[in-house]
Order: structure tokens, then C-alpha cells, then sequence
């Protein structure tokens, strides 16, 4: 794989000259005064890019929409494969009194290759207790392994590769049995479930390890052609590996007998931060998600690469090299080039709901920059004779706003509150039931 500038996955290779010349935009201050964001004209969402105008839902669909997939895969994303072989499943763990009697509780071994020497995610879901027939369902990657979701001692403990930062609850880049339930404040499950949804969540690293190694590890070698050793500059990062095996869980939940118990042509997906970007691209790429949620996902997610506010295209392609495909390097200290912006993702998932979180106190992830997208997406909302989000002006603090998208800011930092589910939870009863 060539890379044109420094990545920590290549900077050891630079000559000493070469990483000089890359320090001082490293060591560039992020930008956190709207006065100090350059000017910047953004991509019209309805302008073709040999310039003709869209000017009906079926031109979008047909002309646009497929445009500008291409252009954010190849730029940005990076192109995944088509699955080869159909993925499998087996329920390996199941009960009909889960959480008190809240629950009944699925964990499905899901071979994304369709082989058992392929990669494996472990799925939990939990259902209604009470429900009759099939219901409405959240999708979501965790960070930390399912058994970090919820305290319950019977859910399968991750022994996939997990990041350290995590703290003490991961040991050797292996979850401990610390770590049970130690996310669970941002997993509401019994608020969920006594909404009439079911919950389906799986590790992220099960998918892809999230981490730089070249992509020798994780789902991307099963797909390598020839004498391939890693993607091409338009070929996927993690982000649109860990959104590929999004939609593999729910070819799952399409395909098994009775759906598992759950609607899947009711399933929101849904992501914090890096799995917000993962939450968007999954719902750009994948019309059967039918309702779209990112939370605080920020640069490379509903952010405006323009605004450059909080955190760079630079800084996030130097932090993490391995999110993106190589193409976006290209965009580093240049974002003015990029043929598309993230008003322009928002709008890949019209005519479906969407809705976008901010958080005050998450100024890195760029609020106002997520604010304008969800608004900016609007016009392409209109052409489906929806109300796409219905503000003017950023709404204030914990006074959500919603249309056909969505959008809050809350007080707090950068995580998943009930604050946040509740709004989620309103707004999908208003879309999706
Ligand atoms: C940060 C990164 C953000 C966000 C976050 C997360 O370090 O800069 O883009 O994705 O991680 O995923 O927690």
C-alpha cells in the first residue's frame, strides 16, 4: 500500500527530512473559535458532478445517490466487497427469563465468511419478554465486548483483541471478567426493551481489531485478490468493514427462520464516536437500515470536513490511518478539494429518518459542524416531500429538534446517556412504528 504522507503506520519508513516537513501541520492546534475556520464553499447535494441539477426523488435515486456512494467510498470510506459466500449463524445460547423476566436473551455466532475459520461475531440480543410477533429493533456495535453491555453473568465474555486503553478491565489485550456490565450506562437495556424494542449489539473487534497492523488481521484478507496484501487507496478501512459487518448481522436477522424475533425491515442502527461514523456509512450504503442514529460521531461522521473545527481530517488520517481508505490522505490540510462533505452522507440516507447527537462539552467532535449537516441534508428530504429538520439556528442546549432528521445537542461530555435513548426512543416511535 503506498502512502503519500506520514501515517504512524509509515512514518518509520520516511527519511528524516521528509517526517520534518510533516511536523508542523502534526503539531497544528486544533481549531476551537468559529472565527478562526477559513472560508469554505460546500458541494451542492443536488448538483451532479458534471454540473446538472437534481430536480425529483427519482433523479436522485437513480443519478445522484449512486454518484455520490461512489465518491464517498472512493475518497473517504474506501469501497467494501460484495459478500461471496452467504454469511452463517448459530444460536448458541438462549433464554426465555432473562433480566429479572424483563428478557429473553439470543447469542448467535455469526460466520461473516460463511466458514467457522473465518472470522466469527458473537451476537447478544435481547428481546421483549412480552412481545408477541416480530419488533422493531436497535443495532449497535459496543467498544468493549458484549459482556461489558449489561451485568448479566451469562453473556459470553469477548476473547477477541481489545484496545488497553480501556483500563484495568482489559488485560493483555484481553477483556477480564471485570469488565462485565462496566459500559452499561450507556446500553439502557431495560429502557429499550420496555419500549417494545429489542437490543442487538456485537464487539467491533470481532469484525475488524482496531488497530493498525496493515490490515493482515480482522475480516479485510478473506477478500484479498491475487497476490493482494492489503486494500487498494479505494478499498475499505475498518470503518466500512466494521459497517460491512453491520449489514452481514442483519442478513442475519433477514434470513433466519423467524427473524429471530425481530422486524428487519425495523432496524435502526446506531453508533457512539468512531461506531457513529461506522452507524452513518452502514446507513448510506445499506437502505435496509430503516432509521439511522449517530452519536457524537464528529470528524468523519456527521461533522463537516470544512469546518476543520475540533478535529482535522490531518489529525484523525495521523491518529488512526486505518479507519479510512488511503484516498482520504489526500485531504489532509485540504479539505476544499474533497468532492463531497458530510451534509452530503446525512443526506445518503433520505427518504429514511436519521438522527444526529452532539454533546456541549464534545467541542473535538465539532457540534455545530454535526448541526449543519443534519440541517444542509435537508433539500434532498424535500424532494420526498419530507420536513428534514425543522431549525433554523442550532437549537440550545437539551432542546431537541425533529423532522424527518434529527438533531440535539445535550449538557455533558463525549458519551451515550438515557438523555440521548430517550430522545432516540421518541423519535423511532414517531418513524418507525
Ligand atoms: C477519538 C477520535 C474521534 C472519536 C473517538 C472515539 O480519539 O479522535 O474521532 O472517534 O476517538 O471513537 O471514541
Amino acid at each position: 500500500m503506498k502512502r503519500t504522507c506520514c501515517s504512524s503506520r509509515h512514518v518509520a519508513a520516511l527519511t528524516l527530512a521528509a517526517a520534518a516537513a510533516c511536523l508542523p501541520a502534526l503539531s497544528q492546534e486544533a481549531i476551537y473559535d468559529e472565527a478562526r475556520i477559513p472560508a469554505y464553499t460546500l458541494p451542492d447535494a443536488l448538483t451532479m458532478a458534471d454540473g446538472r441539477k437534481v430536480a425529483s426523488a427519482g433523479e436522485w435515486r437513480a443519478e445522484r445517490r449512486p454518484e455520490l456512494v461512489r465518491l464517498f467510498e472512493t475518497h473517504i470510506y474506501g469501497r467494501a466487497p460484495q459478500p461471496t459466500t452467504p454469511v452463517t449463524a448459530e444460536v448458541f445460547e438462549q433464554s426465555e427469563d432473562a433480566l429479572g423476566g424483563k428478557a429473553r436473551r439470543r447469542q448467535v455466532a455469526v460466520y461473516l465468511t460463511g466458514r467457522r475459520d473465518g472470522p466469527r461475531v458473537d451476537v447478544l440480543i435481547y428481546l421483549p419478554r412480552q412481545a408477541r410477533g416480530p419488533v422493531p429493533a436497535f443495532l449497535g456495535l459496543n467498544f468493549a465486548g458484549n459482556q461489558a453491555v449489561n451485568a448479566d453473568p451469562a453473556i459470553r465474555l469477548s476473547e477477541s483483541w481489545m484496545r488497553e486503553s480501556r483500563g484495568e478491565n482489559v488485560l493483555n489485550n484481553r477483556a477480564t471478567e471485570a469488565s462485565r456490565g462496566s459500559s452499561s450506562s450507556r446500553w439502557p437495556v431495560e429502557m429499550i426493551l420496555a419500549r417494545g424494542y429489542a437490543l442487538v449489539t456485537a464487539y467491533y473487534g470481532d469484525i475488524d481489531p482496531d488497530f493498525d497492523d496493515g490490515f493482515r488481521n480482522g475480516i479485510h484478507p478473506w477478500f484479498y485478490t491475487g497476490k493482494q496484501t492489503g486494500p487498494a487507496p479505494d478499498e475499505w478501512g475498518s470503518i466500512a468493514a466494521w459497517a460491512w459487518g453491520l449489514s452481514r448481522i442483519l442478513d442475519v436477522i433477514e434470513t433466519s427462520n423467524d427473524g429471530l424475533g425481530i422486524d428487519a425491515k425495523r432496524v435502526a442502527v446506531i453508533g457512539h464516536s468512531r461506531l457513529g461514523k461506522t452507524a452513518l456509512w452502514a446507513g448510506a450504503v445499506d437502505e435496509r437500515f430503516a432509521l439511522v442514529i449517530s452519536n457524537d460521531s464528529g470528524c468523519g461522521g456527521a461533522a463537516l470536513n470544512r469546518r476543520r473545527f475540533g478535529e482535522s481530517v490531518r489529525r484523525i488520517n495521523t491518529s488512526f490511518p486505518h479507519w479510512f481508505c488511503d484516498n482520504y490522505l489526500q485531504y489532509n490540510d485540504n479539505e476544499d478539494a474533497l468532492p463531497v462533505d458530510q451534509h452530503e452522507l446525512i443526506a445518503l440516507m433520505a427518504p429514511r429518518p436519521v438522527y444526529v447527537a452532539s454533546a456541549e462539552e464534545d467541542r473535538w467532535a465539532d457540534p455545530k459542524g454535526e448541526f449543519l449537516s443534519a440541517k444542509l441534508a435537508g433539500p434532498v428530504y424535500a424532494l420526498f416531500g419530507y420536513e428534514g429538520l425543522p431549525a433554523e439556528e442550532m437549537p440550545a442546549v437539551n432542546h431537541p429538534v425533529a423532522g424527518r432528521i434529527g438533531y440535539h445537542i445535550r449538557t455533558g461530555k463525549h458519551d451515550v446517556t438515557d438523555y440521548d435513548w430517550t430522545q432516540y426512543l421518541g423519535f423511532a416511535d414517531r418513524q418507525m412504528k
